[in-house]
C-alpha cells in the first residue's frame, strides 16, 4: 500500500476546494496507508442520500459507567481466537467507495475516539452491558466516501467469519469498530485489534477480528455466518 503522500494532500485539497469531487482522482489503485492526522482535517460532505440518513438516526440511551457488567459477557467464538499482531494489522475499507484505504491500528486510535455503556445480547441467551471504545464506522465512511449505490456493508474477520449490514444500521451514530472494552484495550478473545459494537444489533452481527470493510451495492449470497446456517439478517434489536 502506498504512502500518502503530502503532495497528493494538498493537490486533492485543491481540487476539492474548487469543486470537484476528487474521487478517483489522486490517490493509486490501492489506497492509502494513512496520514489520518492529516486526512482528518480534509472534511467531504457525503452524498446526499448517507447526509440525509445520518440525519435520520436517533442514539439509542446508554448506560452509565456503574452499570458494566464485567463478568456476564462471555466469549462467543465459533472457531477459536486467530492470531493477529496488532504492530501488523491493517483493515481495509473498500468496495463501492469513492476512496478505498487501508488504516493501521493508530491511525485508527488517532481518529476522535467515541465510548458508549450498551447492552450486549447474545440470541443463545445471555446479555451483559459493556462498555466499547473506538470509532464511530460513519467517521471511516466520511474518509472513503462511499458512492450514493452502496446500499450494504460487508465486514470480513479474521477467523472465516462473516457478516453484512443494512448501510443504516452500518452507519447509526452508535455502531463504532472498537478497540477497547470495559476502558481496556480489547482482548484477543473479545476480538482485538479491532470488533464491531453496536447497542441495534444482535451479538451475531457484531463481528470480532474485522480486517475488512466492504460497501456494497447488492447482498451476496453470503449473507453472514449464523445467517447462512439459518439466523435471520437484520438481527435489529
Ligand atoms: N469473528 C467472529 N465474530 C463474532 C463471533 C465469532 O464467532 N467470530 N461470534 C459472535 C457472537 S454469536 C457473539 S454473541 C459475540 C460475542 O462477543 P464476545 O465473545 O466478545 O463476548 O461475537 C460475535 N462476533
Ligand atoms: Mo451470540
Amino acid at each position: 500500500m502506498g504512502l500518502f503522500l503530502p503532495q497528493s494532500i494538498s493537490r486533492r485539497r485543491l481540487l476539492l476546494g474548487a469543486g470537484l469531487s476528487g474521487a478517483g482522482l489522486l490517490l493509486n489503485g490501492c489506497g492509502t496507508s494513512l496520514g489520518v492526522r492529516q486526512v482528518g482535517n480534509l472534511t467531504e460532505p457525503l452524498n446526499q442520500a448517507i447526509e440525509k440518513l445520518l440525519l435520520s438516526q436517533n442514539a439509542v440511551p446508554e448506560f452509565s459507567a456503574s452499570a458494566i457488567e464485567p463478568d456476564k459477557l462471555l466469549i462467543n467464538s465459533f472457531n477459536g481466537t486467530p492470531d493477529l499482531d496488532p504492530a501488523q494489522f491493517r483493515l481495509v475499507v473498500d468496495g463501492e467507495v469513492n476512496q478505498p484505504m487501508d488504516f493501521s491500528l493508530a491511525d485508527l486510535q488517532s481518529l476522535p475516539q467515541k465510548d458508549m455503556v450498551i447492552r450486549h445480547v447474545c440470541v443463545e441467551g445471555w446479555a451483559a452491558i459493556v462498555q466499547w471504545g473506538g470509532v464511530p464506522l460513519q467517521a471511516l465512511a466520511k474518509l472513503v466516501q462511499p458512492k450514493p449505490e452502496a446500499r450494504y456493508v460487508f465486514f470480513t474477520s479474521a477467523d472465516g467469519y462473516y457478516e453484512s449490514w443494512d448501510l443504516a444500521s452500518s452507519l447509526h451514530p452508535q455502531t463504532l469498530m472498537v478497540y477497547q472494552k470495559n476502558g481496556q484495550p480489547l482482548s484477543p478473545q473479545n476480538g482485538a485489534p479491532l470488533r464491531l459494537a453496536s447497542p441495534i444489533k444482535l451479538g451475531y452481527k457484531q463481528s470480532k477480528w474485522v480486517t475488512q470493510i466492504t460497501f456494497m451495492n447488492e447482498l451476496t449470497p453470503r449473507l453472514g455466518y449464523w445467517e447462512d446456517r439459518g439466523y435471520e439478517w437484520f438481527a435489529g434489536l
